[in-house]
């Protein structure tokens, strides 16, 4: 079923490790730009008339009101509320738990310097629609959002065709406290974020996924509008390391929970064991066939590769270079494994943890580096929607202490500037400050 390679040597491994080019096309990059001249130009007449175009509703206000979430609420079954509950209350835990006190330090005597954690203002939560609206993103970007504060908290998301939002998106918004949620999808709904307009307020950061254009979108947005975004977007991807120790099922299962959002997906298995490999295979040709999303999840799986190495060594070396998205070590003994990885944007250890409970509720962020962005990104946190504004103050004692230091820093990098701004000080102080 995924294509396999045995004991492929080390120099062959960047070539396998290649990720699908999802180049972006110019069709797309000229589209977006004519969307965002839109939007400027007609503000909301343009996401109207946008959002008839595109996602064929015809909208009178682009806000959702008071009485569309009561609705909403109200049709969302119990047994799902709860769930979502329980989902929110793992995943506030575990972000609240980020929220570490930052120390006053003396690095000198007299000279104090701290950190404070300031929310960014405003901020914008995109939430994809389509055939399967993924509400559980929203709660992976609201619950930090509000734990982190930001004052101003907008949520787009793309009308269905009879003009509604999903009803689970408006239960988890009303769950955060979020009131305002704009049906608005696609770059359109990113263009007006970015540049405001009568109803959607312009935002300093733009957060979630989408679709080819929303993620253009995005780098339009913060190549030329000075609107922060999240993380660099790309397909989804799974990488499972397994050794003999595996249940085939579950490794299956996990490789399709990932393949099965978009044909896109990226799905590896790594393993040392040549019998579980077959087993595998033949456990995704069983499970394939019962899936909804099986065209979707046989494309995926299409174009990932299978690769069988010689010991855990190898498995990690490997993973570690690719820097997966996630990274299931469905091994004898993870911890082992985890300790030593460096490149991964979360990890799930041991035989009972799949990928998809940290996508739901175990508290873990599902908003993650793709595309080999693990070596350098972290996934969306608490950090994320704060800056970390720095302080510092000198009493007397910590300008006598520093100043000389400064100065000697400042003249050397010929900056008399610099060094006077202390040395004046010190002069007023009665202190041996020199002027050069
Ligand atoms: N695996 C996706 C997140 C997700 N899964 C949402 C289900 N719903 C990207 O990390
Ligand atoms: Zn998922």
């Amino acid at each position: 079923m995924i294509p396999t390679f045995s004991y492929p040597a080390p120099a062959t491994w960047a070539g396998l490790q290649q990720r699908a080019a999802t180049a972006e096309t110019a069709t797309v990059a000229g589209r977006v730009r004519r969307i965002f001249e839109q939007v400027q130009q007609q503000g909301d007449q343009a996401l109207r008339a946008l959002a008839l175009e595109l996602d064929g509703a015809s909208l009178t206000a682009l806000q959702v009101s008071p009485a569309e979430f009561d609705e909403a609420v109200a049709v969302v079954p119990a047994a799902l509320q709860a769930a979502i509950r329980q989902a929110y209350a793992n995943i506030k835990a575990f972000h609240a738990a980020q929220n570490q006190p930052e120390p006053v330090v003396e690095t000198m005597p007299g000279v104090r310097c701290w950190r404070r954690a300031v929310p960014v203002q405003r901020v914008g939560l995109y939430i994809p629609g389509g055939t399967a609206p993924l509400f559980s993103t929203l709660l992976m970007l609201g619950v930090p959002a509000r734990l982190a504060g930001c004052p101003e908290v907008v949520v787009c998301s793309p009308p269905q065709a009879d003009g509604r939002i999903s009803p689970v998106i408006l239960f988890v918004a009303r769950l955060l406290g979020i009131d305002q949620v704009v049906k608005a999808g696609g770059a359109q709904a990113i263009a007006a974020l970015a540049l405001g307009t009568d109803t959607v307020p312009a935002v300093d950061k733009i957060f979630g996924p989408g679709n080819r254009y929303v993620t253009a979108a995005k780098q339009l947005a913060a190549a030329e509008y000075g609107v922060g975004i999240d993380l660099p977007a790309g397909p989804s991807e799974v990488l499972v390391i397994a050794d003999a120790t595996a249940n085939a099922a579950f490794v299956a299962a996990d490789l399709l929970s990932q393949a099965e959002h978009g044909a896109d997906s990226q799905v590896v298995l790594l393993t040392d064991s040549a019998p579980l490999l077959d087993r595998v295979q033949a456990e995704l040709q069983t499970q394939l066939a019962t899936l909804p999303r099986q065209e979707v999840a046989a494309q995926a799986l299409a174009a990932s590769r299978a690769i069988l190495l010689r010991d855990a060594d190898q498995m990690l070396t490997y993973s570690n270079q690719y820097a997966p998205e996630h990274l299931i070590l469905a091994v004898a003994e993870p911890e082992t494994l985890a300790a030593r990885v460096t490149n991964a944007g979360s990890v799930f250890l041991g035989h009972l943890t799949p990928e998809a409970v940290g996508d739901y509720a175990s508290g873990t962020n599902h908003t993650l580096p793709t595309g080999g962005y693990a070596r350098q990104y972290s996934g969306v946190s608490l950090d994320s929607f704060v800056k970390k504004i720095t302080f510092q103050t000198l009493s007397r004692t910590g300008l006598q202490q520093l100043g000389p230091v400064v100065e000697a820093m400042a003249e050397a990098e010929g900056l008399a500037a610099h060094a006077r701004a202390v040395s004046i000080r010190r002069a007023q102080l009665g202190e041996a400050g020199q002027e050069s």
